[in-house]
């Protein structure tokens, strides 16, 4: 905890810079995930949105490595950081954000944000990703994090039905786009264009993503109370899938969206409008 008697400053949130008006189109998951811990331990903070071709340079200048890789080993530079003057601490990646907020701030805001609990939720990816996912770490609330890796695993393996109608920032729309297309370049494609997801491969990667949501929903089944795994009581495993769901409120057209929330008696429509309460931009 910050003892001091000085008043506390706020908190500095870097997030990936979207569309005017942010506070409706913002959806990177993995700041998401970080707003979510952020706002369910009510903290004061400030978000610094950065432009997408600009993350690389905004996070090497604030001193912090990177925390991902592309797929021949060069450092691939991310968002959510986390800043806190209070302390010095400086947090480059979501999931040491929720353990930060958590050790630092044990008390604060909706309280403890890794209850005890079972996460046994396992997704096996069939092709390997373009991206690979940041290395699992050990040591604090394992269950938690091996259930953050296999949600990323299991979303990031239907994303490409979201990529198209990212809402960029005019600003910035053609360098991200360019930044895509040079990504996936070694998959053949060469235009941006080529990222739209149509007809039967699109109804393909839904009907995936629909039996994917069935396991994960599995898990939410054993406290039928909900809308939270653990009931009437969020923890940070929800907010986990809360980035991901946020991310397909954005980018799916609404009639899909529709189609995803209500999957499986509603259960991940219900999910994410229990999180509203969580979901303020700053
Ligand atoms: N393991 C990292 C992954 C962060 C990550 O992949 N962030 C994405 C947004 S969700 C990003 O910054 N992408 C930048 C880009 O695509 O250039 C975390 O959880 O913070």
């Amino acid at each position: 905890m910050a003892t001091s008697s000085k008043p506390m400053e706020p908190l500095s949130f870097y997030d990936i810079l979207m569309r005017p008006p942010v506070a409706s189109t913002c959806c990177s998951p993995n700041p998401w995930k970080a707003r979510f811990a952020l706002n369910f331990k009510n903290m004061d903070y400030t978000t610094t949105w950065v432009a997408l071709p600009d993350v690389a340079k905004v996070r090497s200048s604030l001193g912090v490595d990177a925390c991902r890789k592309f797929a021949d080993g060069e450092d691939f530079y991310t968002l959510p950081v986390l800043i806190d003057s209070n302390t010095g601490a400086k947090v480059g990646d979501s999931f040491d954000i929720a353990v930060y907020l958590q050790s630092q701030y044990p008390t604060a805001g909706s309280g403890h944000l890794f209850p005890p609990q079972t996460l046994d939720f396992v997704y096996q990816l069939e092709t390997p990703l373009l991206v690979p996912l940041s290395t699992e770490r050990e040591g604090k609330y394992e269950e938690y994090a091996r259930f953050n890796t296999n949600v990323d695993a299991a979303f990031t393996a239907h994303v490409s039905i979201c990529a198209f109608k990212l809402p960029f920032d005019p600003a910035t729309e053609e360098a991200s786009k360019a930044q895509f297309v040079q990504r996936a370049s070694a998959y053949g494609l060469t235009s941006f264009d080529q990222f739209e997801v149509k007809g039967e491969a699109r109804e393909k990667v839904k009907e995936s993503l629909r039996l994917m949501l069935g396991d994960l929903g599995k898990l939410y089944l054993r406290d039928p109370s909900g809308p939270f795994l653990l009931g009437q009581q969020a923890s940070y495993a929800d907010l986990i899938v809360g980035g991901w769901l946020r991310m397909m409120k954005v980018t799916l057209p609404e009639n899909e969206w529709e189609e995803v929330s209500s999957w499986h008696g509603g259960l991940f429509g219900r999910l994410y409008d229990g999180l509203e309460k969580f979901m303020e931009v700053k």
